[in-house]
C-alpha cells in the first residue's frame, strides 16, 4: 500500500506492508546479535572468531550507532545463517518498489552506502546514549552527492511513531533544492538550525508511523532527522538502504 505521497514531487513516499515482516524479523535477530557482540567489546570481553576483528574494528567506531548491514550479516552469520538471504529478498522487492515510485528502471542497491542505525532509549544509562540525528540531507551528511540520483530506503526492524522515534520530512525540499529554490542551500549535510527554521515555517512536516514490514523511501535532497521524541522508551534500530543509478565500483 503506497502513500499519496509522490516520490519524484515530493521526495518521499511511505510504503506500509511493503516487505514481508518475517525477514525483516530475520534481520532484527541478525542486528541483535552483531551489536550484542560489539557492545560486548565495550564491557572488556574480547571477541572470538573470524569476526573479532570486524568486530573490534566497529567497536571502535560505533558512538554514532551504526555499521554496514553487511557487516551485522557477516558477524551474526553462524547464529542467523537465513538473515542474509531474508536480506536478500528486501533488497530485491524494494528494488521493484523502487523502480515503480520512479516510474522507470530502479536504482541499484548500494552496500557500502547502507547501515543499521540503533537509538539507544533514555533508560539505557551507561550503557548507552541517545544519537538523534538532526536535520540534514543526505546527500552531504551521508556523503551521497557524488552518486546522485540517490535513495535511502529507510526500513525500521521495530514500530516507530510512537514510543521509538520515526522519521520526520520536509517533503518537497529536495524538488526545492534541484529547482534552486532554497538558494542558501549548503553543500554540506546538517544546515544550521536558522536556516532550517527559515524554510519550515509554511511547509508541511511528515512523521510517519511504521511498523516492520513498512519503508519509508525517500531522496538524498529530502531534509530529514531524527523525529524528536521526549521519551525514547526503547532501543530502535534501523536500516537505511540507499540505492543509486551508478553502481558500486570498489577501488
Ligand atoms: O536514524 C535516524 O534517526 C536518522 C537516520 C537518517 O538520517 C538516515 O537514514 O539517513
Ligand atoms: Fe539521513
Amino acid at each position: 500500500m503506497e502513500s499519496d505521497l509522490d516520490l519524484i514531487e515530493d521526495g518521499v513516499v511511505i510504503h506500509k506492508a511493503a516487505v514481508p515482516p518475517a525477514d525483516v524479523q530475520l534481520v532484527k535477530l541478525a542486528a541483535d546479535k552483531a551489536y550484542a557482540a560489539v557492545e560486548a567489546v565495550g564491557i572488556g570481553i574480547e571477541p572470538e572468531g573470524s569476526c573479532a576483528d570486524l568486530i573490534k574494528h566497529i567497536a571502535s567506531t560505533i558512538d554514532w550507532g551504526g555499521m554496514h548491514v553487511s557487516q551485522a550479516l557477516d558477524i551474526a552469520q553462524s547464529s542467523c545463517p537465513d538473515a542474509g538471504a531474508a536480506f536478500d529478498r528486501i533488497v530485491e522487492r524494494v528494488e521493484q518498489i523502487l523502480a515503480d515510485s520512479r516510474r522507470r528502471s530502479g536504482a541499484k542497491y548500494r552496500e557500502d552506502l547502507s547501515y543499521l542505525r540503533r537509538h539507544r532509549s533514555r533508560w539505557a544509562g551507561r550503557r548507552g546514549r541517545l544519537t538523534p540525528v538532526p536535520w540534514h540531507f543526505d546527500a552531504g551528511a551521508a556523503g551521497t552527492a557524488e552518486w546522485d540520483p540517490c535513495f535511502n530506503v529507510w526500513m525500521p526492524l521495530v514500530p516507530v511513531g510512537t514510543i521509538c522515534p520515526t522519521l520526520e520530512f520536509l517533503p518537497r525540499s529536495s524538488f526545492h533544492v534541484r529547482s534552486g529554490r532554497f538558494t542558501t542551500t549548503p553543500d554540506v549535510g546538517f544546515p544550521d538550525e536558522a536556516w532550517v527554521s527559515s524554510i519550515l515555517s509554511d511547509d508541511l512536516r511528515l512523521a510517519p508511523i511504521l511498523r516492520p514490514g513498512d519503508i519509508a523511501i525517500f531522496d538524498h535532497w529530502t531534509l530529514h532527522r531524527t523525529q524528536p521524541l521526549a521519551w525514547a522508551l526503547r532501543t530502535r534500530t534501523s536500516a537505511e538502504i540507499r540505492f543509486s543509478d551508478q553502481p558500486f565500483q570498489p577501488s
